[in-house]
């Protein structure tokens, strides 16, 4: 440890860490703009300048380390004029429109113009630089661009893909895909890890909750929700409780409140995915087919997959995703059991993801000549409902979701974590290709941060070789390895955000260090606690196999569960 002196206090701290963090850590509270935990230090935006005792100029707190005897003032004029200086500098080419943005009141600079009470000091400068509407599943209004470049670090650092890069001078200079192309125009894979961390609205999801608004308001038709295993685990986040807070009762609360009829859970359609999904690695295993298998629930890695490495189509679980599943299922076998026709149903997907709005609109999922998820809605987008009606979330009494497309495993809600898909995998494959009882339910190898992780599980003298990757960059590595032979697995789980789902484009922006950790730690602690664990052994997995789809991998699960992906 060092010892620094902050504002005239002496605190012992670590080595190797900067005083921005130290500061944090200690509830010193610095502004920042162009730093996030999860990226680079670039040290760009100037707002977290400090005054280091025998240094000319200020230093930016994010990029500079503590060293022992360090002298840091955070609090003196000269430090505050900065700050406001730079932040009116951004102000001045910023539009104002606060009370018609999207991230009004969930915006990092919205907060500290606030905090720092700038008012316009410099003459307007606006860029008006036209939408980019090109994407299912993002919107770019780069006029309100404040140029920290999380963006393009979030692309290219986590996503491997530098899609967005900066071209442009001094305050005209905003992070566009090459040549100005919209961003459809691109190999973007319409994660939203762009989104996510872009600290303003410049890049936001493609906003669906008022179309979905609107449905709830004249209800017409019979409205069906369905929630993704990550949601309950950030949702609160939207309503300042820490991250990792459990929200599943009231969730399901605050969206009867809103007026949907029935509340299912997409993690219902997780334990049939791995009906489905672990049947057909059995059956390749027995008959014969294309090695390694591919897990094919994310669509920002079916995206990936379909633009950089198309010649694995073949190698995808034909699984379609289970939310896509769910809707599948709700436009069919529960139409029926209501009486209704499955034009006046309109299903929403809660989701921690951007690529399932994209998703959605795929013509191959098409049902019987029905879209099955009619709007997504991400899990920002639930929170910004619920605050329009005024739901009063905090005290809402936990409610349980609706039967029987609401029951679901501890296997399902893993899937909302990266290695969670394997995991439920394996818990069910081991017990239907061995017939034997599994001895231990949890398969530590394929839990954690790890950005690529894999193992050999023996299914009782047949050996199994898996690999799990997440994180756009680390399924490029990996990837990579496979084409050229490097490597060789059966079966591969891939998920193209950070963490998985829990880290997707989708969910609450936070700039904590630890929100993926406690998402991840709350996926786990759900898990433990459901009274069944295993996918094959949800009774209304079993039912619904019994009333309507026959068996895993019959004609009508073909039809309603399995899909094809395009050339
Ligand atoms: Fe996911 Fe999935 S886990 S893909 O990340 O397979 O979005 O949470 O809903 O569909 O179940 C997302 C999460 C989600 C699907 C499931
Ligand atoms: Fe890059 Fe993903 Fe954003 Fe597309 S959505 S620009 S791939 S980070
Ligand atoms: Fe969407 Fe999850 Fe895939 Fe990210 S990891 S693109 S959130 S499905």
């Amino acid at each position: 440890p060092v010892t620094v002196t902050i504002n005239g206090k002496q605190y012992q701290v670590e080595e190797n860490r900067t005083v921005l963090e130290v500061c944090r850590e200690i509830g010193i509270e610095i502004p920042t703009l162009c730093y996030h935990p999860a990226l680079s230090i670039v040290g760009a935006c100037r707002v977290c300048m400090v005054e280091i005792e025998g240094a000319r100029n200020l230093s930016p707190a994010c990029a500079t380390y503590v060293t022992d005897g360090m002298v840091i003032r955070t609090n003196t004029e000269r430090v505050n004029r900065s700050v406001r200086f730079n932040l009116a500098l951004l102000l001045s080419s910023h539009p104002n429109d606060c009370m018609t943005c999207d991230a009004n009141g969930r915006c990092e600079f919205q907060d500290l113009i606030y905090r720092y009470d700038i008012k316009d000091m410099f003459p307007k400068d606006l860029r008006n630089i036209p939408y980019d509407t090109s994407s299912p599943s993002l919107f770019r209004d780069m006029n309100k661009c404040i140029l920290c470049g999380r963006c393009g670090r979030a692309c290219k650092e986590l996503q491997g893909l530098s899609i967005l890069s900066v071209a442009g001078r001094g305050y005209h200079s905003i992070p566009v895909p090459a040549l100005g192309a919209p961003i459809a125009a691109t190999d973007c894979i319409n994660c939203g890890q762009c989104a996510t961390v872009c600290p303003v609205g410049a890049i936001t999801e493609r906003m669906d909750f008022r179309r979905v608004a609107e449905e709830l308001y004249k209800h017409e038709k019979v409205l069906v929700v369905q929630t993704a295993p990550a949601v309950r685990v950030a949702l609160g986040e939207e309503f300042g409780e820490e991250p990792g807070t459990i929200s599943t009762g009231k969730m399901v609360a605050a969206l009867r409140k809103l007026g949907f009829d029935y509340v299912f859970d997409t993690d219902f359609a997780a334990d049939l995915t791995i009906m489905e999904e672990g049947s057909e690695l059995l059956q390749r295993i027995k008959e014969g087919g294309k090695f390694p298998m591919f897990t094919s629930c994310c669509p920002g890695w079916v995206n990936l997959m379909e633009k950089l490495y198309p010649e694995f189509r073949e190698n995808l679980s034909t699984a379609k995703s289970p939310h896509e599943m769910l809707g599948a299922l709700i436009k069919t076998y529960f139409a029926k059991k209501i009486g209704k026709d499955p034009k006046d149903i309109f299903v929403v997907s809660v989701m921690p993801c951007t690529a399932k709005k994209d998703e959605a609109e795929r013509e191959t999922l098409l049902v019987r000549g029905h879209v099955a998820v009619d709007a997504v809605i991400t899990t920002r987008e639930l929170g910004k409902l619920i605050k329009m009606k005024k739901i009063p979330y905090e005290s809402l009494p936990e409610e349980e979701y609706d039967t029987p497309l609401g029951i679901s495993t501890g296997a399902a809600v893993i899937f909302g974590a990266t290695g969670g898909v394997m995991e439920a995998a394996l818990r069910t494959a081991y017990e239907l290709y061995t017939g034997k009882e599994l001895p231990k339910l949890d398969f530590e190898f394929v839990r954690g941060f790890e950005g690529v992780k894999e193992a050999e599980v023996d299914l009782d003298g047949k050996i199994l070789k898996v690999a799990v990757a997440h994180g756009g960059a680390n399924v490029v590595k990996l990837m990579d390895k496979i084409k050229s032979g490097e490597v060789y697995y059966d079966f591969v789980e891939i998920m193209a955000c950070p963490g998985g789902c829990i880290g997707g484009g989708g969910q609450p922006k936070s700039t904590r260090p630890d929100y993926l950790e406690r998402r991840m730690q709350a996926i786990y602690e759900i898990d433990e606690n459901m009274p069944i664990r295993k996918s094959h052994e949800n009774p209304a997995i079993k039912k619904i196999y019994e009333e309507y789809l026959e068996h895993p991998l019959s004609h009508i699960s073909h039809e309603l569960l399995h899909t094809h992906y395009l050339d």
